[in-house]
């Protein structure tokens, strides 16, 4: 079975940084203490997307840190990654599973629990739900209410990680729910200091999930 730890998943984007930029600022989230780390790009060519995955999957090594790449098992294979992330339009989970076997880890978006059921039974190994809030970051998404994400966690047996909008001033809304994790981009990504705000971050979703099920799956 494979191991992760979704407390605090940093979901990076390259947007507005130069690389090395954007290189230092996810080491500093290694740094910080990022449990899991997504590489997640829209707009690069499958060649810009593999040698920036490489470039950082250097890092997520270096710290253990399983690196997941957004939308594409293509990049996942190229580069050894540990996992991959998919959404509702990308490749379906059974067929990603039948591709990737089962080592690998395979995390999916869910906006309902009828979603949350079918990517756990198609072999979704956690899940990203939300958002919980409007957020900045560039996605096609809708808001999902927490009674809606508490559904979900009830709904299916793996990991669940709150996804939007959050930041280390607005978790309290998530208090008391199943889940296993946050995710965060902006929160990390933009911050002054990425390594302290991670640091702030893992302590907050720390104590978030102190009582619930846990995330060290
Ligand atoms: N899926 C739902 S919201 C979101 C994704 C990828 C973006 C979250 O970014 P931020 O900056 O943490 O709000
Ligand atoms: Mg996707």
């Amino acid at each position: 079975m494979k191991k992760f730890d979704s407390t605090l998943y940093f979901i990076t984007d390259s947007t507005d940084f130069s690389e090395e930029e954007f290189l230092f600022r996810t080491e500093e989230a290694l740094k910080g203490g990022a449990t899991l780390i997504q590489l997640r790009e829209k707009d690069k060519t499958t060649r810009e997307y593999i040698a920036l995955a490489e470039k950082v999957h250097i890092l997520t090594k270096k710290y253990n840190v399983p690196l997941i790449i957004d939308d594409r098992i293509d990049v996942v294979m190229a580069i050894g990654a540990e996992g991959v992330h998919l959404g509702q339009s990308d490749m379906p989970i059974d067929i990603a599973r039948k591709i990737l076997g089962s080592g690998l880890i395979i995390g999916a978006t869910a906006k309902t629990a009828s979603q949350a059921l079918e990517a756990y039974e198609q072999g979704a190994d956690y899940l990203g739900v939300g958002a919980i809030y409007p957020t900045t970051t560039k996605v096609k998404t809708v808001l999902t209410s927490t009674d809606t994400l508490k559904d979900i966690c009830q709904a299916v047996p793996i990991p669940v990680n709150a996804i939007g909008g959050l930041n280390k001033t607005n978790t309290d809304i998530l208090q008391g729910i199943d889940i296993a994790g946050v995710c965060v981009v902006s929160a990390i990504m933009k911050a002054n200091n990425p390594k302290a705000e991670t640091e702030t971050l893992l302590n907050i979703a720390k104590e978030l999930i102190k009582n619930e099920k846990g995330s060290n799956f």
